[in-house]
């Protein structure tokens, strides 16, 4: 672990040396800013660079004025490491049977039931089971589209995206989630968005719960030059929006909190109750598990949750989650993030795009690239 504290004119100065100095991983570890003439701030920065070597090991450099040596022979791998990968095969064999296993027995499972689906079906069913789509969504799908062309027509009836990009309508914007989703990440990517296009923007911070949480988002503000607010509680909302009367938008960042504990829902309603105008925002991650989704989903469900943003995109596989996303939240998803980069990685696609990036097998071909054009 490297730490380096880097002093400069502006936040964005500092910011600049880290990431020249020290890599895209650097993580931020402090900041402050120093009053006078001239203004200066320091930033204290970290980097692991233990993680870097474990993947890649560097070789020993023969210095120049050695003789030249034929170079050593390449130690033998140790006897146990040749068993490890023995072992390591042999798991992943066994995964991959458990895998057909199991997709044979929901198969027969779901069908025991129901009439039996005909070979035009059966193969739609693979088909979107291939690209990550749910079962359930997949099952439903198959009443509606009887061969493989007719997947995309089925599909884009129960698909809703919100379309033509951020739109809040005078409404406070607040983004919710579950912790880690990327609420403040796409905050400040919001907030850059709606500045790109000529609107006077604010944020509004909820969460000063999290150890950093609030540094985090100073950092953000002041990189976009968009003002920001710290609300100590829910109740003072009301108070920091209306004092930003005067601008387009307002975003409001929420702590993340556990969906299955009931805390988000008793810290929220406060905004709710107070009669702000509130357009609600639920993050969801690509990369989420199923069964979180759907027993989070029963907890936000209980908040008037107007649109899904699908975050961590860049990091799925397949993008069958964005279907299984819109399918059991039935919200239009706003928008999808795709990467860590602000506030840069942030697409408004059509719902044309992003059928293309559910049904399209190869994500580079059909994904980002298409992503990124909207
Ligand atoms: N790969 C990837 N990482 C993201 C994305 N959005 C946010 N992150 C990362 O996720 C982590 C948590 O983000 P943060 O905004 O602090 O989440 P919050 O706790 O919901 O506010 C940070 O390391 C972000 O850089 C995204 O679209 N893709
Ligand atoms: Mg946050």
């Amino acid at each position: 672990m490297k730490i380096k504290t880097f002093r400069a004119k502006s936040f964005r100065e500092a910011l600049a040396q880290v990431k020249k100095e020290m890599g895209e991983d650097a993580v931020i570890l402090s900041t402050e800013e120093m009053k006078g003439l001239p203004p200066a701030v320091t930033v204290e920065a970290a980097v692991d660079y233990e993680i870097q070597e474990v993947t890649a090991p560097r070789r020993p450099v023969p210095s120049p004025a050695a003789p030249a040596l034929r170079p050593p022979p390449e130690p033998a791998p140790p006897a146990e490491s040749a068993g490890i990968r023995q072992l390591q095969r042999a798991i992943s064999e066994v995964r991959s049977e458990v895998g057909t296993i199991r997709e044979f027995l929901e198969t027969a499972r779901a069908e025991s039931g129901a009439a039996p689906l005909s070979a035009g079906k059966r193969d739609v069913l693979r088909f979107l089971k291939g690209r990550g789509v749910r079962e359930e969504f997949a099952r439903n799908l198959c009443g509606k589209a009887d061969n493989l062309r007719e997947i995309p027509r089925a599909m884009l009836e129960e698909v809703a995206v919100r379309e033509g990009g951020p739109e809040s309508e005078g409404r406070a914007v607040m983004l919710i989630g579950p912790t880690g989703v990327g609420k403040t990440t796409t905050v400040a990517k919001l907030a850059a968005a709606a500045t790109r296009e000529g609107k006077r923007a604010a944020i509004v911070s909820l969460d000063s719960y999290r150890i950093g949480a609030i540094e985090q988002i100073r950092i953000y503000s002041k990189i976009m030059g968009v003002p920001l607010e710290i609300a100590p509680d829910a109740r003072e909302v009301k108070a920091c929006v209306a004092r930003h009367a005067d601008k387009d938008v307002v975003f409001i960042d929420t702590t993340g909190r556990n969906p299955m504990g009931g805390k988000f829902l008793s810290e929220l309603s406060p905004v709710y109750e107070s009669g702000v105008p509130v357009e609600t925002h639920l993050l969801i991650s690509a990369t989420c598990d199923h069964d979180f989704l759907e027993e989070a989903w029963k907890s936000y469900a209980r908040l008037p949750v107007d649109f899904v943003g699908v975050t961590k995109v860049d990091e799925a596989v397949r993008y069958g989650a964005l279907y299984n996303v819109a399918a059991l939240c039935g919200r239009p998803i706003a928008y999808l993030t795709t990467g860590q980069t602000v506030p840069g990685d942030i697409s408004f696609p059509s719902r044309k795009k992003v059928l293309q990036m559910v049904l399209t097998e190869d994500p580079a071909e059909s994904g980002m690239a298409a992503c990124a054009q909207g």
